[in-house]
């Protein structure tokens, strides 16, 4: 092997494992309500899409409303066949503002958690 292939065979190598890790955690892909979503009629579930199966027992949403009350109902599940979607129930909404948290573990174990918000009503 002469010097030239060595070092480009290292930046290959370099870049798969980069690859390879921006896959390797659960982010989330798509969520319904949408982030930043205004919606007329109030939803009953927030469905969040992972790129990752989930652990079910270690991943949860927690939805608040503006004053911090919880409002979900406390029953996040993995949802369908491919363990990529979480959801959870949701109480009557009121028109407000509206915090999504979620945290979850991915079947590789690595944690990953985010929020974002949506508003019901004007
Ligand atoms: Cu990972």
């Amino acid at each position: 092997m002469t010097i030239s292939m060595g070092i480009r065979a290292l930046v290959i190598a370099g870049v798969s494992a980069t690859a390879a890790a921006a896959y390797a955690h659960a982010h989330l892909d798509r969520a319904s309500p949408a982030a930043g979503a205004t919606l007329a009629v109030a939803p009953t579930e927030v469905t969040l899409h992972f790129t990752q199966r989930l652990e079910p027992k270690f991943s949860t949403i927690v939805v608040r409303d503006a004053g911090g009350k919880q409002v979900d109902k406390g029953d996040s599940r993995l949802s369908g066949e491919d363990l990529t979607v979480l959801k959870v129930s949701l109480q009557p909404l009121g028109s407000g503002s509206y915090k999504v948290e979620w945290r979850v573990i991915s079947v590789d174990t690595h944690a990953t958690k985010g929020e974002y918000t949506f508003r019901v009503g004007k």
